[in-house]
């Protein structure tokens, strides 16, 4: 058997296997006999040498020009548009997703290249009067330095390259850690940019485990900034290690999305916006939808309707084309999600009535497949209601007003996807204001967020940042204000300007 490829660390310019470091494996999770490749298994010193790396390279890469650096990212994203097929298999076999979604996974980090290339020549800060006489106030924005960004494996390509191409056009330098079971992946992405010309040093990588990669990154007193997209836990413990040494941190953490199909709605539609979000992806998106309240007026209907969809949905493994539902990632979270339809089956009086149970047949046995699975007659109190549960489990709750509804999706402590489905446009504006989440869709599914739109979420999902969009800026920047006084005189605030005035009088 030949040796497995190897997704190695990448610092300062340079690929490299840290001497006698171990080795992880990444498994497919379709076929856990396919060993994708290994990585190393870094130390905190592996970790440091890259943050130095990177803050050797900051000078110069905050004094490029951001047109230049636009250059550099455009050429990124044409390289990753070139290997768009290439890379989204790769991620069909190592993250398992369904090869469109693999390749969609991609599309995503080119959107992002180009959104972030346009900033190049932007970047705009504002001008505004002074208050004195020949005198100017004016803002730029500055990178604020090293940044660590911790990737998840559930969009191994797209969420670095949201979280790297914002940071790198505004001058920042970075260091990624993907996702250790989706190591090939974040080198691919990494390649592209090396390949783009990306100066060394300006992006760094560094395999392994969170615990050891991930917490030296937060330990790391060069490090000025944390991006972290994964569960809420780790957000509140990387949040914690933050404050210690001071550094901004932005979180984009767990979600409970959930859809709202009111008694006027197109009921074919809001079905399809049901299974696209809460089986695509295996629901493993931090925007799945894994509640869906219904008016009871159309509760029975609309169920029939989603279970009879649901039983057509093809598993199978991410790279046949054929494959509607994937498989989960690895075993640890095969066995949380089958916990939580044991827990779910155990609760009160939730019904299972599709689902609940691993997925079996020729391509299945190998790989880590749950059928998607649905619960009826979930109430607020139960666990499957309010815990995110990222595999493909929907909990159904049926609601008897528009009021009712809005306030049972509020009721949970995270806030980031939500959908309504009503042709009522009165009852669709009032529940856009009313629902507490960082993305609200109308007659839309809760996944399939676009990258010049802000992404994030309110309550226990983050932390107050967003990322992509505009907004995406304001994560990887500080403002710096600039008075510049052309009337050759010291002219003192808050107290001349009254004496100005009083002139005036
Ligand atoms: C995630 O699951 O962390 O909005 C991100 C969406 C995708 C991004 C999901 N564009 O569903």
């Amino acid at each position: 058997m030949s040796n497995p490829a190897k997704a190695m660390n990448y610092i300062d310019g340079r690929w490299s296997w840290p001497e006698g470091t171990a080795a992880i494996k990444s498994i497919n999770p379709s076929d856990t006999r396919e060993v994708i490749c290994e990585t190393p298994d870094s130390s905190a010193e592996e970790l440091d040498r890259a943050v130095a790396a990177a803050g050797r390279a900051f000078t110069a890469w905050r004094r490029t020009p951001p047109p230049t650096r636009a250059i550099i990212l455009q050429r990124a994203g044409q390289i990753l548009a070139q290997r768009k097929q290439q890379i989204g298999e790769l991620i069909a076999r190592e993250a398992g997703k369904p090869l469109a979604e693999g390749c969609g996974d991609v599309q995503e980090a080119i959107d992002m290249a180009e959104l972030a290339a346009g900033e190049g020549r932007r970047l705009y800060g504002d001008t505004a009067p002074s208050e004195l006489p020949n005198k100017m106030c004016l803002t730029f924005r500055e990178p604020i330095g090293v940044c660590g960004l911790i990737a998840p494996w559930n969009f191994p390509v797209a969420i670095p390259a949201w979280k790297s191409f914002h940071a790198l056009i505004c001058g920042n330098t970075v260091v990624i850690k993907p996702a250790s079971d989706t190591p090939m992946c974040g080198a691919e992405f990494v390649r592209a940019l090396a390949d783009a010309g990306l100066p060394p040093g300006v992006i760094n990588l560094v395999q392994g485990r969170g615990s050891v990669v991930g917490e030296a990154m937060c330990k790391n007193p060069r490090i000025s900034l944390i991006s972290i997209t994964g569960s809420t836990e780790t957000g509140k413990h990387v949040a914690a290690e933050c404050g210690r040494t001071g550094k901004r941190v932005s979180l984009e953490c767990g979600g409970k999305n959930a859809e709202i199909v009111m008694d006027d709605a197109d009921l074919d539609l809001a079905v399809e916006g049901a299974l696209w979000g809460a089986f695509g992806t295996s629901g493993q998106r931090c925007t799945a939808t894994s509640r869906l309240i219904v008016h009871e007026s159309v509760h029975d209907k609309m169920l029939e309707k989603l279970t009879a969809q649901a039983a057509k949905l093809r598993l199978g493994p991410g790279v046949e084309p054929t494959t509607d539902v994937g498989p989960l990632i690895n075993e640890s979270q095969c066995k949380k999600v089958l916990d939580y339809i044991r827990i779910g089956k155990e609760e009160d009086k939730a019904t299972l009535v599709r689902g609940g149970v691993r997925a079996t047949g020729e391509k299945l046995d190998h790989g880590w497949f749950i059928e998607p699975t649905i619960f009826t007659d979930v109430n607020r109190s139960m666990r499957i209601f309010q815990e995110e549960i990222f595999g493909p489990v929907l909990s159904v709750v049926r609601v008897g007003s528009l009021e009712e509804a809005v306030e049972t999706l509020n009721d949970c402590e995270y806030g980031l996807s939500s959908s309504i489905y009503t042709r009522d446009v009165n009852k669709a504006l009032w529940a856009v204001r009313e629902i507490e989440a960082g993305i609200v869709y109308v007659n839309g599914p809760t996944i399939g967020a676009e990258v010049h739109m802000p992404f994030g979420g309110v309550k226990g999902t983050g932390n107050g940042h967003r990322e992509a969009g505009k907004a995406g800026l304001d994560t990887f920047t500080e403002w710096k204000t600039v008075y510049i006084d052309y009337s050759g005189k010291l002219q003192r605030a808050q107290i001349d300007t009254d004496e100005i005035l009083a002139k005036r009088d």
